[in-house]
């Protein structure tokens, strides 16, 4: 891949958060996540990519945008062929609320190297390079949070741990409480809470429970740009979920994925704040355009790059016009 296809990713998760921007606080997560799904595959068009998308909005039957195995990109012939992962707005409800880390996300490599998860959930252990080598997912939340003091050679009582505010985490929560460890509860975007753990500036340290798998995919995209750590179990819950893991080709449902089997090769990753997170500021309008905040980053290098982008939006390209060599099938 191209090294340059990182920095033009980018305009695609600016575009879905400029989009979703617009929504933050309405109240309306349906609103707000089609507006930014529908902004990301216009900009997609314009991308040198021959790209199919693995991780999406769901199945072809009930997305009807970004699901999965859509082509995006302009899809010449000369244009390197890649597997795409996105969340046009992970987080729609704290978009809708108007609350902490709302981002829009994609992540792209080499056809074959992201994880294809079934949309089940996921246990998750996520740690930045300074605890990498030091989590077994296997092994009790205390142990971790035990090795990773160990490895940043702090006190258990000095990391903090986030972890989705669910009912389903009450024994995990009560239990990193009884280590003295600390912890920021959240209600949603654990992709988030994963990014925040590899940098410093952040105070997190350790992403611990049950999210998402899609999610889990993104993250580990993420995380192995960042030179992080994760590893994933997926938490079947019916049958219905287990078909859907083996149709996918994943034969045992207990294999712990570690992050080379949910992004693997060379990686890209970019994501735009759509509300202020850990890393990230939202967006915020202008009388004449917008600023967004943005990562974009790649594998390969381990290039890490904030982007701090001003937009004016007179001057701003018509993405949905034109010159398009793949035909848009929804017009
Ligand atoms: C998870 C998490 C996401 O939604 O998918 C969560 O990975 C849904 O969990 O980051 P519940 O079914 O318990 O609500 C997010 O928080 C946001 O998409």
């Amino acid at each position: 891949m191209d090294r340059n296809l990182a920095l033009e990713v980018v305009r695609v998760t600016e575009a879905a958060a400029l989009a979703a921007g617009r929504f933050v606080g309405l109240g309306d997560r349906d609103s707000a996540d089609r507006a930014a799904t529908e902004a990301m595959r216009r900009t997609f068009r314009y991308m040198h990519v021959d790209g199919r998308v693995v991780i999406g909005e769901g199945e072809r039957d009930q997305a009807p945008m970004l699901f999965i195995g859509e082509l995006l990109g302009d899809g010449t012939a000369d244009a390197p062929k890649v597997d795409i992962a996105v969340d046009p707005l992970e987080g729609t409800n704290l978009c809708a609320n108007g609350i902490h880390d709302a981002l829009a996300v994609v992540a792209m490599a080499e056809h074959g190297q992201f994880l294809n998860a079934p949309d089940t959930y996921m246990d998750k252990i996520a740690v930045g390079p300074a605890a990498k080598g030091a989590i077994d997912i296997r092994r009790s939340p205390t142990h971790n949070l035990a090795a990773i003091a160990e490895a940043k050679r702090v006190r258990v009582a000095d990391l903090t741990a986030v972890i989705l505010d669910r009912p389903r985490h009450d024994a995990l929560v009560a239990e990193v409480r009884a280590t003295g460890a600390r912890i920021r509860l959240i209600s949603d975007g654990d992709v988030g809470g994963a990014l925040a753990t590899a940098d410093v500036s952040t105070g997190i340290d350790v992403l611990l429970g049950i999210g998402g798998a899609p999610e889990g995919v993104l993250a580990a995209a993420a995380l192995r740009c960042m030179g992080g750590e994760m590893q994933g179990v997926l938490k079947i819950r019916n049958d219905a979920e287990r078909d859907r893991a083996h149709a996918m080709g994943i034969a045992d449902l207990d294999h712990v994925f570690p992050i080379h089997e949910l992004a693997s090769g060379d990686v890209m990753f970019a994501a735009t704040g759509v509300t202020d997170g850990f890393l990230l500021r939202g967006v915020r309008f202008t009388g004449v355009g917008a600023r967004t905040h943005s990562i974009v980053m790649r594998s390969r290098s381990g290039t890490v790059r904030f982007l701090d982008t001003h937009h004016h939006f007179e001057g701003h390209p018509v993405y949905d016009r034109g010159g398009n060599p793949r035909p848009d099938p929804a017009e």
